[in-house]
């Protein structure tokens, strides 16, 4: 991002700078989004389209694309758009939702089967700078996508663009939004998604619990191109990364996972150390290990003792997120399976901990964590 910023030239950059807009230089120029962010605040207004325009009408859509010095002559000279910035029938009103600081912008999609929001729109929205900013998009859809009698289902897509099957702390936001959107007393949803029925319980507490179904631990099911080494589960399994040998779980909850607690002997003694771990140098090295055909989400994990855990994750398509709902069952599961935690325990991630249960009457995981509205507003589609 700091090198994308570095290549706007300087007269650009302050010409967007005075109109507030703002654009990418080498894409077409987006219509800001009109939003109110109260910070602290469950109670936002969001502005209308008709505000949003006068906001930003000044700034050409076309003035944008064309050079820098054609934008800063037509400010100077009050030049106002000949495109409208916003049409009403392009506006999609979002809910910018958090759960322990992994954040998305939500969408009411269940008037319809149809995405609202395009794949690269949703890339552009999620960014921190030139978008409204966002770990990925969340589509709350009709029922009917893996059963009939499913409440709702849900659809997201990564900051990158790209879909994966589920996400943990974002069904937990679409809980508390179709809950609020109800009316509902607390109650318990089936969601489906990629990964199959979810059902998340919004509690009196204002938590959400969900029953994340089976883990999958067969390796070609994650998928990845590990032989079992333990009860049908890639476990400890080694894997050259960075010209060093780390032991790795593979786990999918829907989507996959590569939980280690560490390189082959440091993981037994001590593990990792993750207030000084290189999250960053080594998260890109093990998403796009060739042992994950399909990439992977990585969690670095510290035991703690054998109810709580650290874990610092590297998400596929996302990059670092201080939270990963999916990630953190994955934890859990990979923890027991190594022997190293029992069941029932606490994962602590940047963002706050989630509590997690790998149940063993019927091999369910369930987890159980905050999830918050943190302002609502409109957004254009293109
Ligand atoms: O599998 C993937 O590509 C993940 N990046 C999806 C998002 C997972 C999430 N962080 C979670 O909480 O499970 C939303």
């Amino acid at each position: 991002m700091a090198a994308f910023q570095d290549m706007i030239k300087p007269t650009y950059r302050a010409a967007l700078t005075s109109t507030g807009a703002s654009a990418r230089p080498n894409r077409a120029a987006h219509p800001p989004h009109a939003l109110t962010h109260i910070p602290g605040s469950r109670h936002t207004t969001a502005i209308d389209m008709s505000s949003a325009s006068a906001l930003f009408a000044p700034t050409s859509v076309r003035g944008l694309r064309g050079s820098p010095d054609r934008v800063v002559a037509r400010r100077r000279a009050g030049a106002r758009s000949s495109v409208a910035v916003t049409a009403a029938a392009d506006a999609v009103k979002f809910y910018k939702y958090q759960g322990l600081g992994n954040d998305f912008v939500l969408v009411d999609n269940r008037d319809s089967s149809e995405i609202k929001l395009s794949s690269e729109r949703c890339a552009q929205l999620c960014d921190r700078n030139f978008g409204i900013g966002a770990d990925g998009v969340i589509f709350a859809m009709p029922p009917g996508f893996v059963q009939a009698d499913e409440d709702y289902s849900m659809r997201m897509y990564n900051s990158d663009g790209t879909e994966p099957e589920m996400c943990g702390n974002g069904i937990r936001c679409l809980a508390n939004f179709v809950a609020k959107m109800d009316g509902a007393e607390p109650k318990a949803y089936k969601v489906g998604t990629l990964a199959g029925l979810i059902q998340p319980e919004v509690r009196a507490d204002g938590q959400v619990s969900v029953d994340m179904g089976e883990p999958v631990l067969d390796p070609p099911k994650v998928p990845c191109t590990f032989d079992a080494t333990q009860d049908g589960a890639a476990v400890r399994a080694k894997m050259e990364v960075d010209g060093e040998t780390w032991l790795v779980t593979a786990v999918s909850m829907g989507n996959p996972h590569c939980v280690t607690f560490g390189k082959e002997g440091q993981c037994d003694e001590g593990g990792i150390k993750l207030d000084e771990f290189a999250l960053s140098h080594y998260g890109p090295m093990f998403e796009k290990h060739p042992t994950f055909p399909a990439k992977t989400n990585t969690e670095f994990t510290e035991v703690v003792n054998r109810n709580y855990v650290k874990m610092h994750v590297w998400e596929r398509g996302a990059g670092a997120t201080l939270a990963c709902g999916t990630g953190a069952c994955a934890t859990v599961v990979a923890a027991v399976l190594e022997g190293r935690t029992e069941r029932k325990c606490t994962v602590e991630l940047p963002g706050g901990p989630l509590e997690i249960e790998w149940r063993e009457s019927d091999n369910r995981v369930i987890m159980t964590g905050p999830a918050e509205l943190v302002f609502d507003g409109t957004c254009t589609t293109a």
